[in-house]
């Protein structure tokens, strides 16, 4: 394939730097994908799975230093800490070329420097973005095989070589101390030093899909977003495509291959990670997922939470940071019973027995894989237009407080339950697990400019839309006082996807909730769950009290972008405290917003 000038300019500038003297430019092929692997099971960067269970696919441990992303480490850099905002960590271009860029010199001087070229977005769709990374990490480029479309069917896409995202990462010495995921919106350059692992390492994803690729969206009239797509058909016959933001690690794998249990639903998997959104000639928004493949949470996937990714997983899958049974088979907590003298080899290599304080499989270990090897994969996923967003789905993890399900009022009052979402932390970065914050759209680690800027765009882009999307707001973790979830999750999920392809129809039925609408009673099909009807209430159930601090937080929160706040989203706060506030006042009365179920 032909090679455009500059990007043989850039690789000669980066190798000068990093000492690299062997090349390897990814075609993408059958031959170069076996050939990595033989050398990777040869210097032990990846162990053999049994080869009948499991054909051709692998086990590769990251060090146990590096085993998810490192928010504090990553930058975005830019003209001023305003441009980047209050909830990005901002370096100065000066300062990350006196610092950062330091730190790869002579990097790769052992190592082959590959050049890997990706395609975005589906073959032949004018949304379609081409980025090249070059890595010394082969593990990155069997990765990115998967996740993307790469090798020569990115350089067929590649018109303009001033339009390509351009990555530079190396393991480097894998220290954290020298671990760095940089960001320039302005060149559409990353740098990514230190780290092997996933969204720090394989900078299609998190680094250019969104961080990059939300900079553009901004300047192009798009949005780049952490959403899973999925297509749902109605025993009636509609299908509609609903796009859903939730954290890392809170289920956007499961519901975007879900296997319904109410009858008749059928279920197309589009994406489970990033959707770009696009404004169309008709006023819909139009999704693409820029992904070719999954990069999935394995702990609690099993044949009974996760059928289709346990599909999935039949043959060219990497797996990382999962246990090895003694017959070379993938293990992790929740996917399979364990004979109570069956030994394993844990994440780190050791010697593991059920029953053992620490996990087997580290709590983030993954799975990479094709998407087109899910069994709900569909057409709509190549589609070059993508496919049409009937409904916004804002989600976290909350244990408490959070309904089941409500929907927001207006698309301005949904970017604003947007804005103020709130998810408890979990093994996807380092950090402490299980604690509340503040995740706007999901994209707090994600968004590569000022996020008060960023709700802005959210509201511009309601306003070209003639038929906009109705939004809603999730929450599947929601606990009773005795500490177990509520709600059973997983495929019982379609009974509130149901409601809303219901409430799009205008049959579900809904009252009013200081939130926004939430089901009636009888409006959920609860039929077979089992639930009583004191935890049925308790799930629906919206404290106004409680919800008054909450609110007080959120304001705190968005309150800290200043200026760069819409004022918008000022509005839609007094309006949603001035509907608390009249609960409440009701509740004194009569409590029809608060349970009597709360311990
Ligand atoms: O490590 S990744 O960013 O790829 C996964 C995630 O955190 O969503
Ligand atoms: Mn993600």
């Amino acid at each position: 394939m032909n090679w455009p000038a500059k990007i043989r300019t850039w690789v000669d500038e980066v190798a000068a730097h990093t000492g690299a003297r062997r090349f390897h430019w990814c075609s993408g092929s059958e031959q170069e994908s076996a050939e990595l692997a033989e050398a990777m099971l040869a210097d032990k960067t990846l162990i053999a799975l049994d080869a009948d269970a499991f054909p051709a696919s692998y086990l590769h441990r990251s060090h146990p230093s590096d085993v998810a992303r490192t928010e504090h480490l990553t930058f975005i850099c830019g003209e001023s800490a305003r441009e980047t905002g209050p909830t990005n960590n901002w370096m100065s271009v000066e300062q990350a070329q006196a610092q950062i860029w330091p730190l790869f010199a002579g990097a790769m001087r052992d190592r082959t420097l590959y050049i890997v070229p990706y395609l975005m977005g589906p073959a032949d769709s004018p949304y379609s973005r081409v980025g090249i990374q070059i890595t010394d990490s082969p593990y990155v480029v069997a990765n990115l095989r998967l996740m993307t479309r790469m090798g020569d069917i990115a350089l067929r896409h590649l018109t303009d070589p001033d339009a390509v995202v351009l990555g530079v990462h190396s393991l480097g010495d894998l220290s954290p101390e020298r671990r760095f995921v940089v960001h320039f919106p302005a060149t559409r350059t990353i740098w990514s030093i230190g780290s092997g692992y996933g969204g720090n390492a394989l900078l299609s994803k998190k680094c250019h899909a969104l961080r990059i690729a939300s900079v553009q969206a901004r300047d192009e009239g798009w949005l780049a977003e952490h959403m899973l797509i999925v297509g749902l058909t109605s025993p009636a016959g509609e299908t509609h495509y609903i796009a859903a933001a939730f954290p890392s690690a809170c289920g956007k794998t499961n519901l975007a291959m879900l296997v319904p249990t109410l009858p008749g639903w059928r279920v197309e998997t589009v994406g489970d990670d990033i959707a770009w959104l696009h404004v169309g000639t008709d006023g819909r928004l139009w999704a693409i997922n820029p992904e070719a493949g999954m990069f999935g949470v394995a702990p609690g996937t099993s044949i009974k939470t996760n059928p289709n990714a346990i599909g999935s997983l039949t043959h060219d899958v990497i797996f990382t940071n999962v246990a090895l049974g003694a017959d070379r088979t993938p293990w992790w907590e929740g996917y399979r019973e364990l004979a109570a003298d069956e030994v394993l080899t844990d994440w780190q290599g050791r010697a593991w027995r059920p029953g053992s304080a620490e996990p087997a499989a580290h709590p983030n270990a993954r799975f990479t894989v094709a998407l087109r090897q899910c069994p709900s994969a569909g057409a709509s996923h190549e589609a070059p237009r993508g496919v049409p967003i009937s409904a916004i789905v804002f989600g976290g993890r909350r244990a408490r407080l959070t309904p089941l399900v409500y929907e927001a009022l207006s698309w301005q009052h949904g970017v604003y339950v947007g804005a103020t979402m709130v998810s408890e932390t979990t093994a996807a970065a380092t950090g402490a697990v299980g604690v509340p914050r503040h995740d706007p759209m999901a994209m707090l680690p994600f968004c590569g400019y000022n996020m008060g800027e960023y709700f802005g765009h959210w509201l511009n882009i309601g306003r070209r839309l003639t038929r906009p999307p109705k939004i809603f707001h999730v929450n599947w973790f929601r606990k009773g006082s005795d500490g177990r979830f509520l709600w059973p999750g997983y495929g019982d999920n379609i009974r509130v996807l149901d409601w809303i392809v219901g409430r799009l129809h205008g049959r579900a039925k809904a009252r009013m909730s200081p939130l926004g609408f939430v089901p009636t009673a009888e409006a959920v099909d609860m039929r077979g769950l089992g639930l009583s009807a004191a935890g049925i209430e308790e799930l629906f159930a919206v404290d106004a009290g409680s919800w008054v601090e909450e609110a007080a937080r959120g304001w705190t929160f968005l309150a800290g972008f200043g200026a760069a706040l819409p004022a918008a989203l000022h509005k839609e706060h007094d309006q949603l405290v001035q509907r608390l506030t009249a609960a409440t006042q009701q509740a004194r009365e009569k409590p029809i917003y608060t349970t009597g179920h709360r311990g």
